[in-house]
């Protein structure tokens, strides 16, 4: 049964092909499993903690869909109540608040596109290899998050002008001693862009996406989009602990591949570098016929200036034609008419540059957590005579 891959799939889909079994002979249900419904699907890069990716060609639109979008969890994800779920907001504030769902959806709402990318995305691209979920191109989505400001919720508690750090706490729970997913985000980022979102793409959140109500930080690494969030805590510094002191952190300058890196040289992790991908390409190609070649392209500065194609390794670069479809922090669907001139086997490679003039790597830096890989995506394309 598909549902065996990933025992925690979507519970409609998993629904869904219990009905079919129920209606249909064996043959038609094997048929429907092999048919387009079974291609549609996560991969599955870790057990415990369930993570998966999408494949890289079912990241082929504007949004993507719930079904699809790729789950990351430092450990068991949590099933939250929503009946007794409850928001605090405390710390640096005049006036505590303590928020029911009820009393969330009450406040003015808001909607953002944006893409959400787990740091770790394109781990397993690295060489040499880092420890870690061994990500490859997968690990990000775009979606519509819908909810409160991060800014009304503050500006409702009173927040103090003492406050430079949110401390964020989810409700789910590390085994043993294994120290919590504690995490602070600077203020400025989340008055300017964070929301509170109880809604993915116009549905009610998933319980693995963080229902009842999650954090959205736009451009920023998805180790910041707190699931299951509980509480937004005002504070005057950072918050310390294993999640913030020693992962999610960066080296400040670009060192030898496969080397340490002195935890004073690291700065955390905080906006995603620019990168775009190949989604959508010919099996083969033919000389001189047109083939289609698509993307998308994203970075951590608001928007994607430009997306080029080159065929020669990088020498020669062609400008894509960007999509129309853009807002701040969203990801840009691309596309090229690729015309081989030659046969024999074609390399197609793909760059980003964002608006603020920052060009997608031929190479990414590597680091010992194996963070934020954007290398230039390369793909082979057989072309016959
Ligand atoms: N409470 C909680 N929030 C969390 C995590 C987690 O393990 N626990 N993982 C984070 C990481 S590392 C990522 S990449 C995103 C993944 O969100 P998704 O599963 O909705 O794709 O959630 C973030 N928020
Ligand atoms: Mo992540």
């Amino acid at each position: 049964m598909v549902s065996a891959k990933i025992p925690w799939m979507d519970r409609r889909r998993f629904l869904w092909l219990g009905a079919t079994a129920a209606a249909a002979s064996p043959a038609m249900l094997s048929a429907v499993i092999d048919s387009a419904a079974a291609r549609r699907r996560l991969l599955q890069v870790n057990g415990y903690p369930p993570d998966a990716e999408t494949p890289l060609e079912l990241l082929d639109s504007y949004i993507t869909p719930n079904d699809l979008f790729f789950v990351r969890n430092h450990w068991i994800p949590t099933t939250v109540d929503a009946k007794t779920w409850t928001l605090t907001v405390d710390g640096e504030v005049e006036t505590p608040l303590r928020l029911s769902l009820a009393d969330l959806r009450a406040m003015p709402r808001v909607s953002r596109t944006c893409v959400l990318q787990c740091a770790g995305n394109g781990r397993g691209l690295f060489s040499p290899p880092v420890a870690g979920v061994q990500w490859k191109y997968g690990a990000v989505g775009n979606a519509r998050w819908t909810g409160v400001r991060v800014k009304d919720l503050l500006a409702r508690a009173g927040v103090k002008p003492s406050a430079l750090h949110v401390h964020t706490f989810g409700a789910d729970l590390p085994p043993g001693k294994v120290p919590p997913f504690h995490r602070s985000i600077e203020i400025e980022k989340l008055i300017e862009d964070g929301i509170v979102a109880d809604e993915m793409n116009g549905e009610p959140l998933a319980p693995l996406h963080g229902a009842p109500a999650r954090l959205v930080v736009p451009g920023w690494a998805g180790d910041h989009w707190m699931k299951w969030l509980v509480r937004l805590s005002a504070g005057v510094a950072p918050q310390s602990g294993f999640y913030m002191d020693t992962a999610y952190r960066y080296p400040k300058a670009p060192g030898p591949p496969g080397e340490p890196v002195k935890p004073e040289d690291m700065a955390p992790v905080t906006e995603l570098f620019v990168k775009s991908n190949i989604t959508t390409r010919p099996a083969r190609a033919v000389i001189g016929r047109v083939s289609e070649i698509g993307g998308f392209a994203f970075s951590g500065a608001p928007d994607v200036a430009r997306v080029e194609v080159s065929e020669d390794g990088g020498v020669r670069w062609s400008d894509a034609r960007l999509d129309s479809r853009h807002e701040p922090f969203a990801w840009r669907r691309w596309t090229y008419p690729w015309k081989p001139a030659r046969a024999g086997e074609a390399t197609i490679l793909c760059r980003a540059t964002d608006s603020r003039g920052r060009v997608q790597p031929r190479e990414a830096v590597w680091n010992p957590s194996g963070y934020l890989h954007n290398a230039w995506h390369a793909v082979t394309i057989p072309v016959a005579g």
